[in-house]
Order: C-alpha cells, then sequence, then structure tokens
C-alpha cells in the first residue's frame, strides 16, 4: 500500500476522534477496499461447512470465509480466542510496566502510550491451531492496527547485562496442572531479546480506527508482524527482561509442535515452540453472477509470489492476485474466474507459492503429515462447493 493511499485511508478511516465517533454511531461498515466483488453476485455456501468448534470457550468466534468480502476484516467478525477468559480491564488504573532486567524500570499509562510515536500497520493474524477440517478453519483476520514501537521503549528501558529473553505477560490468568502440582499462571509468551527489537513490533491499542475491543485484548495488545497469533499477547500488563528462557505453558507445554523426524537411523520427535508464520493460501467464497462462477480467496504468511488453484483433480491454474491492496504483513486476496463450470460437486484447493519459489505443501506432504501435533499447519485447504 502506497504512503498516500495510506493517508487517504487513514483520513478516512480515523480521521479524529469525531469522525470515528460518528462511525461508530452509525454503525457505516469500513470503507470500500479494493477487492475483487462484481455486481449483482451471490455467494455459493461450500457444501463442507465446519461443526462448531469444540472448545467454544476458548474459540469464541471465527472466520466465516464466505463473508470474507473486504481486504480487512471488521472487527466484529475478527476471530477470537481467550485460554483464561476476557478480563475486563479500566484503561484509568491501568499501566505496562516494563520490568526485570532493564536499567531503568517503566511504567507508562494508555495516555502516555497514546502521545508516543504513532504508527499503523495493516497485518494478518493466524492462530497456529488453524489446522484445516475438522474443525479449524476460520482462525485468522486481517485488520489495521495502531499503537506505538516496541523497540524504542526496550532502547529508553535499556537492557542489563545477562538480559536474553523478554517476557509479555497478560492480564489474564488460570490454573495449570504441572506433574503433582496445581498452580496459578498468567498468559505469556515470550521472544530472545533480537526477536524482541524487531522494529515492526508494536503496542497497540487501536483495531480498525477504534480503541481495541475487550475480546481483542482492550486496552493494549502485542501485534507481532510475522508470528503466529500466539505471539501477539492481548490483555498486556508487564513486559519483563530476564537471563533464562522462559518455559511456560504457551511456550515450553502447549502450542509445541510435536514433528516425526529421521535422526540417524531411528524416527523421533522434535519438540519446538509455535513461532512465525508460514507460507499459507485458502479459498474463501464461490461467487455467481448467472453461470459465471468467481473464487476468491486469501494467501499470507511469506511475500507472496503466485497462487494456483485446482479444480478436482485437474491441472494448477494461476489465479489473478488482487494488487488495489497490498501490505507487507497483510494477506493477498485473489480471484480466479472458472470458465465452463459443470454442474454438481467439486473440489477447489489453492496453493500460494512464495518469492523464494517455495510452494504451500499439500496436506500428505511428509513436512505436515509427519506432524503428531495440528499446530502451525499450512497445508493446503481443500473446500467442497455443490453447483446447480
Ligand atoms: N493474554 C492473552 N493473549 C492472547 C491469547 C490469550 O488467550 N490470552 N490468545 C492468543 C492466541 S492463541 C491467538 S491466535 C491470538 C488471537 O487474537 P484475537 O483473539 O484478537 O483474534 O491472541 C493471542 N493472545
Ligand atoms: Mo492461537
Amino acid at each position: 500500500m502506497k504512503a498516500a493511499d495510506l493517508q487517504r485511508r487513514e483520513f478516512l478511516l480515523c480521521g479524529g476522534a469525531a469522525a470515528a465517533a460518528g462511525l461508530a454511531l452509525l454503525q457505516i461498515p469500513l470503507p470500500a477496499w479494493g477487492f475483487p466483488g462484481r455486481a449483482g453476485e451471490e455467494v455459493v455456501p461450500w457444501a463442507d461447512q465446519p461443526p462448531p468448534h469444540p472448545r467454544p470457550q476458548i474459540v469464541r468466534r471465527q472466520l466465516r470465509w464466505e463473508e470474507l468480502d473486504s481486504w480487512l476484516t471488521p472487527s466484529e467478525r475478527f476471530f477470537v480466542i481467550t485460554h483464561y477468559g476476557m478480563p475486563a480491564i479500566e484503561a484509568r488504573n491501568w499501566q505496562l510496566e516494563i520490568a526485570g532486567l532493564v536499567r531503568r524500570p517503566m511504567a507508562l499509562s494508555l495516555d502516555q502510550l497514546r502521545a508516543r510515536p504513532r504508527r499503523e500497520v495493516v497485518c494478518t493474524v493466524e492462530c497456529s491451531g488453524n489446522h484445516g477440517f475438522p474443525f479449524f478453519i476460520g482462525g485468522i483476520g486481517t485488520a489495521q492496527w495502531a499503537g506505538t514501537p516496541l523497540a524504542p521503549i526496550l532502547e529508553e528501558a535499556g537492557i542489563a547485562d545477562g538480559g536474553i529473553e523478554v517476557v509479555f505477560f497478560g492480564a489474564d490468568t488460570g490454573e495449570e496442572r504441572v506433574r503433582d502440582i496445581t498452580v496459578r499462571a498468567p498468559f505469556a509468551r515470550s521472544m530472545s531479546v533480537s526477536d524482541a527489537r524487531d522494529a515492526n513490533l508494536l503496542l497497540c491499542y487501536e483495531m480498525n480506527g477504534q480503541p481495541l475491543p475487550q475480546a481483542n485484548g482492550f486496552p493494549l495488545r502485542l501485534i507481532a508482524p510475522g508470528w503466529y497469533g500466539i505471539a501477539s499477547v492481548k490483555w498486556l500488563s508487564r513486559i519483563e527482561v530476564r537471563d533464562r528462557r522462559y518455559m511456560g505453558r504457551f511456550m515450553g507445554r502447549d502450542y509445541v509442535t510435536i514433528r516425526e523426524e529421521q535422526i540417524g537411523d531411528q524416527r523421533l520427535v522434535v519438540e519446538t515452540s509455535v513461532g512465525r508464520a508460514l507460507l499459507k493460501s485458502a479459498p474463501a467464497r464461490v461467487t455467481r453472477v448467472g453461470d459465471r462462477y468467481r473464487i476468491i480467496g486469501a494467501a499470507w504468511g511469506a511475500p507472496i509470489e503466485r497462487i494456483e488453484l485446482r479444480v478436482d483433480e485437474g491441472p494448477w491454474l494461476p489465479a489473478s492476485i488482487d494488487r488495489s491492496e497490498e501490505a507487507e504483513f497483510a494477506w493477498k486476496i485473489w480471484s480466479w474466474d472458472w470458465e465452463n463450470a459443470t454442474p454438481g460437486e467439486h473440489l477447489i484447493t489453492s496453493r500460494a507459492i512464495d518469492a523464494a519459489g517455495r510452494v504451500q505443501p499439500a496436506m500428505d506432504d511428509p513436512v505436515i503429515a509427519s506432524k503428531r501435533t495440528y499446530w502451525e499447519s499450512n497445508g493446503q485447504v481443500t473446500r467442497r462447493v455443490r453447483l446447480a
């Protein structure tokens, strides 16, 4: 997205408090972002609707792919994951602590954070559990996030000698059983000091031009562009620099990918903490105007070079990437006009190819099939559709 466009959109989207309040009051949808829709089109629903997620207290909302009709996901359709409930935080008494192995510990109020340099980024967030059928395919969304960069704050606080790990604590806590003890633990994720210094990390207080919704982390969350969603800690309360690796549940016991690898002459598992996002795509919706069908989808997780699409067992065919809306960490929307579509049931599969020539793996590719956990599944997504 070009800077001039961004400015125009900022103006449209959040041109001051009055405009924002007006938008909220009138329930005006997001401005019309470019999208390969057609006048008079209707959506043909997928025939393979996923059942409700088995743990609705954790996965509270998923994207309904058929509803994808704009580059940005409206906040009320954005997926929501909560592991330890949803804290209600009053901004008035809230502060973000910067603590641990820092030379100058800090405590920043929301007003102080808002007074710092503002940065906006359009960024796709995908849950690493978004592995596909049977029940989790909609753990993804793209929003315009606004906040202040983390790196200068870490610089001001000054990481002291021996600091190797930056831990992001949320205000939400839960009971955990580890071996034979039961403990109360905060939600937390960590990064190495060098990863945490990444200029793209944002302490984010706004989503789509409005204060963060409670479900998405009010008053402040981390947005870690290029990482799976678990890294973007919501209801952020404390950032702590430590001299040990942090091994809380969401680093060391859960959100751990267990994959079989060949090590010497043995098949053994290797366990790694969920990390950076991976190249992926999915068909989003089939639309029709009369008997002219179009498939629209999204691709994300790496710099996207090409998208290919396949109907049933046919050849891989190129889709067109919508270039009207682009940002480094945002999904690309693609479309494909389905010539000579025949009535009956069809399978639609997409795959993305990144700038380095890597191809999104098939579900039976060893890199996916050798996983014993479903985390970090970027396998190709196949959807079923029935044409009249
Ligand atoms: N404090 C806190 N942060 C959290 C979570 C959580 O349960 N508590 N869930 C994580 C997970 S697993 C994901 S995928 C993203 C989801 O962000 P969203 O709910 O805004 O879509 O938030 C992450 N941050
Ligand atoms: Mo997640």
